[in-house]
């Protein structure tokens, strides 16, 4: 038996009591180490044939075979470590295990596994720890610590490498590459990506602490590893230290490409670190994480305790995951904790996780930002291939230059008994549009005039230019319409418009006409530019023609926005079954994609999106009628669809609701069910987590370029501490279910921003009194 364990006394730990090999991807997932520069599944040490052992380095795309989309490769794994106890191969699945925990400190990162194992006559106390540095980039390190519980000595061999056999679900990525003893004290293995040609070195040294140790190195393919035997006393306890290190051609922080430069300086790293021992490393690395949990801290007073630990739980993943040292580099759906996704980034980032970043890392922000301006050329590859202008962004992303990388063919049509096509590279264009409102609020919040000029005004004008050649005129109803697409409710494909899509292009075009006249009022040498660029004057022109006759769907007599032209003529089914489930993945149990195109079944928010992001475009109203009638046919499908669902009905005044899917939004990850994370953790529900407390009961959005903070606690919730960053200047901000107060530093610019339809000026210090709600 094993299942999930939080305490209200501990609300930075995740735990996980009892051991059972079925369900070992919940914890490999979310209790996965990282620090941006690598991620790693916390598989165990010992071997099972139910794991999936997954480590990966941002940024190292490879694409194994030509009619395969680039991936990031699973790298060879360090962590492994094979005991064998009086000559037999300790595991968990025999014997008997107890006091089995597998907990993560999310405060500094650290994983701890300890249990009791018995077997025959042996009884040992097992503890494994270890981290991925945060300070050290490269730097990886593990100490386990074996108690022999007996009278009786035992005999232990433990074999501990590199291994270079693991694959992405079959794929090798790596040639094989040379490997070796180094200084008689470092393994290392340096194979080769087989298409994107980058180096990796891999490093690992050991230290032994047991009396009479004899040592043996051996190799075998894609494997290098060192055996240690030795005796372990009645009642004595041994350890082994593991010190490892990953490095590549592509790293940013040094300059070494060729291999023999990158493998000394891993040696390097390693010798200097001799006289550091694990426990310093660890604290060392302790303290960069404490740098960032006292960045805009979130306390929660409540009762329920989970809430807390659900946002400490969040920030940790949002940055294991992020790269935020390499702006070649951007999130992935699944962060580095799994294969799902191949490591590609989606529109999760800037309407998930994005926001996040913009109000509390804006240096972070400008990095994920500045991905999607490299990202430019092969967002103009997509259009040219496709017959557009423009920057049309990839709906998958790796590399920033390679234009599209989503999968052509996915999971089993249970009707067909073939693959399913995966439209979406082709159709889900709405990225587009999200990747300038990303870029827009990017600007909004932060400031930063410097990237709007040299960057972002680039992007929205070029993302515009694609949206004004993608539009289709209708001669029927003198409209402009946008047909053939899949909208962020990907359970309705090859649909005519979609409102999401639509509407979001509408803004995309609006904005841009706006900010061309504007520019060229204040600006005109940067209009100039960006026009002998872009040739902005004939596109403006085409666009300003356009602009008033795109189609944006309207309300019916009931006040329903159709989520496309389709949509609602569409019949409608009993969901309970499907929205009640664990799994997501029961309608297809049931149904094929083609036939749930037919009915009134929505995976996630979409026309609800539409109106949670734009929300000074719909009267109150006309919300209320949305959600009541979107709401019960859609299934939550997605990871994505919740944490909108929760924001949208706080605004909505339904604050019960609101804390329902706020529950269950939060345990997406985190939550009982013990297969919820097999291919890694969601990246986008962690981003909503932020979004949810801080957006959603905090009260901050940012509409229009105005600042709007108006808080509403849903009744399990005393007071909110929480705070961010605007313009540069620093904002705490604590609520209650009386007042909201905000406080900063008296020696920047005022804030200014609006409340319940009130506009204030933060100078320093503000206490706003709330109605009740
Ligand atoms: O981007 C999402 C999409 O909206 C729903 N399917 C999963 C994708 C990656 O998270």
């Amino acid at each position: 038996m094993t299942k999930m364990n939080y305490t209200r006394d501990n609300l930075w730990q995740i735990e996980e009591v009892g051991f059972d090999s079925r369900y070992l991807g919940k914890t490999e997932s979310i209790m996965a180490l990282g620090n941006g520069y690598l991620g790693s599944r916390s598989a165990t040490e010992e071997r099972y044939p139910t794991e999936q052992r997954d480590t990966f380095v941002a940024g190292t795309f490879n694409k194994f075979a030509e009619n395969e989309v680039s991936e990031l490769p699973n790298v060879p794994d360090l962590w492994w470590m094979d005991f064998i106890i009086n000559g037999e191969h300790f595991s968990l699945e025999k014997g008997i295990v107890s006091h089995f925990s597998k907990r993560l400190n999310l405060k500094n990162g650290e994983l701890i596994r300890e249990f009791d194992w018995a077997f025959g006559t042996i009884e040992l106390h097992f503890i494994f720890r270890r981290f991925v540095s945060k300070k050290r980039r490269h730097y990886l390190s593990s100490f386990v610590t074996i108690e022999n519980l007996t009278e009786a000595a035992v005999n232990i061999q433990i074999r501990s490498g590199i291994d270079g056999q693991v694959t992405n679900n079959g794929s090798q990525h790596f040639y094989e590459g040379e490997k070796g003893l180094v200084d008689g004290k470092y393994i290392q293995m340096m194979p080769q990506t087989n298409e994107s040609q980058i180096d990796f070195v891999f490093t690992a040294g050991h230290r032994i602490k047991a009396e009479n140790v004899r040592e043996r190195i051996e190799m075998g393919r894609r494997q290098i590893f060192m055996n240690y035997f030795f005796d372990l006393p009645a009642k004595g306890t041994a350890a082994i230290e593991k010190r490892m290190s990953i490095y590549t051609s592509i790293d940013n922080d040094h300059s070494d490409r060729e291999v023999t430069a990158i493998r000394q300086r891993a040696i390097t790293e390693m010798e200097a670190l001799e006289d550091i021992s694990f426990d310093e490393l660890l604290q060392e690395s302790a303290e960069k994480w404490n740098e960032m949990w006292q960045k805009h801290p979130i306390e929660i007073d409540t009762e329920n305790f989970e809430d807390q630990l659900a946002i400490h739980f969040a920030k940790y993943h949002l940055h294991i995951m992020t790269p935020a040292h390499d702006e070649r580099m951007n999130i992935g759906a699944k962060g580095l904790s799994g294969e799902g996704y191949k490591g590609h980034t989606f529109w999760d980032t800037e309407v998930f996780m994005l926001p996040y970043f913009n109000f509390t890392h804006p240096d972070i922000a400008k990095s994920l930002v500045t991905y999607r301006y490299l990202g430019l050329d092969g967002a103009h590859k997509k259009a040219t291939s496709n017959g557009y202008e423009g920057a049309q962004y990839p709906w998958e992303a790796a590399n920033p230059s390679d234009g599209e990388v989503t999968p052509v063919w996915g999971a089993a049509d249970i009707v067909t008994g073939q693959s399913t096509k995966i439209w979406s590279g082709f159709i889900e264009q709405h990225i587009t549009s999200d990747v300038a409102f990303g870029v827009k609020q990017y600007i909004d919040v932060t400031g930063d005039k410097e990237f709007a000029e040299q960057k972002a005004y680039e992007i929205l004008f070029d993302t515009a230019k694609f949206w004004g050649s993608r539009l289709e005129y209708n001669a029927e109803n003198d409209y402009y319409e946008i047909k053939d697409v899949i909208g962020p409710d990907e359970y309705k494909e090859h649909i005519n418009n979609n409102a999401y899509t639509n509407y979001t292009a509408h803004w995309n075009v609006t904005y841009a006409l706006a900010l061309a006249k504007e520019l060229k009022r204040s600006q005109p040498e940067l209009f100039n530019h960006l026009n002998e660029k872009l040739g902005l004057d004939a596109v403006l022109d085409s666009l300003a023609e356009k602009v008033d006759k795109i189609f944006l769907p309207q309300p019916t007599e009931e006040g329903i926005i159709p989520q496309d032209d389709s949509y609602l003529e569409k019949k409608t089914i009993d969901l309970t079954k499907y929205k009640s489930a664990d799994s997501v993945d029961g309608l297809f149990h049931d149904y094929n994609l083609e036939q749930v195109n037919q009915m009134q079944i929505t995976k996630q928010a979409d026309v609800l999106l539409l109106l949670y992001l734009f929300e000074g475009l719909f009267p109150h109203e006309m919300k209320l009628k949305n959600f009541e009638y979107y709401e019960p046919r859609t299934t939550h499908d997605s990871s994505l669809s919740l944490s909108t669902h929760a924001i949208l009905s706080a605004d909505l005044g339904k604050l019960d609701e609101s804390y329902e899917f706020f529950k269950k939004a939060r345990n997406i990850d985190m939550g009982e069910y013990m297969k919820s994370s097999d291919d890694g953790i969601h990246a986008a529900s962690l981003g909503g987590i932020w979004q949810m407390i801080v957006f959603g009961y905090g009260g901050v959005r940012m509409i229009d370029g105005q600042l709007r903070i108006e808080p509403h606690l849903p009744k399990a919730w005393k007071r909110l501490t929480y705070g961010f960053d605007y313009h540069g200047e620093s904002i705490d901000v604590v609520v209650t279910k009386e007042s909201v107060e905000l406080t900063k530093e008296d020696n920047g610019n005022n804030v200014m921003f609006v409340s319940n339809g009130e506009t204030y000026s933060l100078k320093n210090k503000l206490l706003i009194t709330l109605e009740e709600v």
